[in-house]
């Protein structure tokens, strides 16, 4: 089977409002991006996933488009997106650009002359009904908007701001092609493809997810687009099953590198009730049956994972299953240690490498993110006290991963010269930030900097079997097999010591947050403890 450089590589996501304000409006943005490159060098990561950096009117964030060829003003300008692609590709890094196509913003042209002029050819590139039915929108609310102009609704399936497209018009995927030509133009190393799973709605059959066309459109956007060039494709598949994501990412399909499944994120609330019915308590048996699914159905012939704890849609993966107290540390490592040495393509979302946790909100006014906001009116009209609101928002929330990137010790984290930025910093930045992490050789940074290494060098990860161990309900231990060679990995997501039955002997520590003799001669894991050894 052909390797890419993908099956090798880390990716390091970046949301761009957070990352480093150069300018000093508060508001991170690309020449703040540039200025960081040496940071993420020393990582050693192999690309960047960009969140979105296109014009946009800003009510999701930039994932409401208004010009897929333009660069919003707050981040800058297409010369400064130059220098980015310039100034990373000389470090060895890829930028890989999300592609948001299952919706533009309501103030792009081809909406504008959509709803303007209900006889232009653009009208079809967008879903409009006389009457709505029941769909609902992800944001809350009816998935259905009123245009007083043409008296007809138009479809959402996000914000009212965000009009979903039409992919059954032929003319606007042509027009989605030549965008997406452009960007490979400029050297780019890839897509990260919003919800793209949706792209092949059947509105008034209620289908939103998963629509008969949908691999028929992902197979001749592939020929029409990346197919012949050597990028890293990955889709947003929230609804992705182990066969569904084998459609996607199989190597014959033409289709996808690989998708992003969220069906661990699921334990963090309760099963079939909204995200904000969270549940901190993780579930590690559970945690561990859908990682063997997914690792032994996605065989190397026949499919790619994608590997992540955390995202700019997620909390902070510390504050929600590890510990942000006195095992801060060692929990953010071992959560690191559980997931890197898994076979796919890991994922970093930006401060993870430094243990950022969760923001303390105190109030609705402190929030920016359309979802919680909705969700807090929503709620508060069925009677939710704010108490609970806020409990859930600071929980679950999205505005916990978009706080600002903490830089060091110094006023807003370094992250700008503003008095205020967008959201604010976290008031735990004077002992959690990127210089005291690079000033400590023991810090969680260099942890992935080595897990980011030995996903460059260390071939087995890729090749090697996946076979979860049986061990105690809060203990993670896994063994990777390739020919004569194997691996143990075991990691104890507790706060309590655990009782072992691994191994007595091992050749050599592969990387470890512990005294891994120690835990494997005592058969007693510490809270906490994680290591790789080689077994032999
Ligand atoms: O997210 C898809 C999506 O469904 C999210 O809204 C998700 O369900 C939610 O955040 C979890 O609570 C993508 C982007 O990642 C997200 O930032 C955008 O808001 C959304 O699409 C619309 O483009
Ligand atoms: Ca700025």
């Amino acid at each position: 089977m052909q390797k890419h450089w993908w099956h090798k590589a880390t990716i390091y996501q970046i949301y761009p409002k957070s990352f480093m304000d150069a300018n000093g409006d508060g508001i991170g943005d690309l020449k703040g991006i540039t200025s960081k490159l040496d940071y993420l060098q020393k990582l050693g990561i192999t690309a960047i996933w960009l969140s979105p950096v296109y014009q946009s009117p800003m009510d999701d964030n930039g994932y409401d488009i208004s010009d897929y060829e333009a660069i919003a003003d707050i981040f800058g300008n297409m010369e400064d997106m130059d220098e980015l692609l310039v100034e990373a590709n000389n470090r060895g890094i890829k930028i890989i650009m999300d592609l948001v196509v299952n919706h533009t913003s309501d103030e792009h042209a081809w909406f504008i002359e959509a709803r303007d002029h209900p006889d232009s050819l653009k009208r079809d590139y967008y879903i409009w009904r006389n009457q709505p039915n029941d769909l609902l929108s992800v944001f809350g609310g009816s998935a259905w908007q009123y245009d007083e102009k043409s008296g007809q609704y138009y479809l959402h399936f996000f914000s009212k701001k965000q009009p979903d497209l039409n992919w059954e018009n032929a003319a606007l995927r042509q027009k989605i092609y030549d965008m997406m030509n452009f960007w490979i133009a400029k050297g780019i190393g890839g897509f990260r493809m919003d919800v793209i799973d949706m792209i092949g709605k059947i509105p008034d059959q209620k289908i939103s997810g998963n629509g008969p066309k949908l691999h028929d459109y992902i197979k001749e956007m592939n020929q029409a687009t990346f197919g012949q060039h050597d990028l890293l494709t990955v889709g947003e598949t929230w609804g992705a099953t182990p066969e569904i994501a084998k459609r996607y990412s199989n190597p014959e399909g033409q289709e996808l590198s690989m998708v992003f499944q969220f069906e661990h994120i699921g334990l963090q609330h309760k099963p079939d009730t909204p995200k904000w019915d969270y549940e901190k308590e993780l579930d590690v048996p559970a945690l561990k049956k859908i990682f063997e699914k997914w690792q032994t159905d996605l065989e190397l012939t026949q499919g790619w994972n994608s590997l992540f704890w955390d995202n700019h849609d997620l909390p902070r993966v510390l504050s929600i299953w590890g510990n942000t107290g006195i095992y801060r540390q060692k929990s953010s490592k071992a959560l690191a240690i559980l997931l890197h040495l898994m076979r796919g393509t890991p994922y970093i979302y930006q401060g993870e490498e430094i243990g950022m946790t969760n923001y303390p909100f105190a109030s609705l006014e402190e929030i920016n993110d359309i979802e919680s906001l909705n969700y807090a009116q929503e709620a508060l009209g069925k009677g939710k006290t704010k108490e609970q609101i806020m409990n859930s928002i600071r929980m679950i929330g999205r505005d916990n991963a978009r706080t600002p990137m903490q830089w060091n010790d110094t006023d807003q984290a370094g992250f700008s010269a503003a008095k205020s930025t967008w959201l604010p910093v976290n008031p735990n930045y004077k002992d959690i930030n990127a210089a005291a992490a690079l000033a400590d050789p023991d810090s969680i940074f260099y942890t992935y900097q080595k897990l980011v290494q030995l996903r460059k060098g260390e071939d087995w990860l890729i090749d090697a079997d996946f076979e979860l161990l049986e061990t105690p309900d809060k203990v993670f231990a896994y063994k990777r097999s390739l020919a004569a060679e194997s691996y143990l990995i075991a990691v104890n997501l507790s706060d309590e010591e655990q009782s072992v039955e691994l191994t007595d002997s091992y050749k050599d520590t592969i990387i470890s947050n512990t005294d891994e003799d120690q835990a494997l001669t005592s058969h007693k894991l510490q809270p906490w403890d994680a290591f790789c050894v080689r077994l032999g």
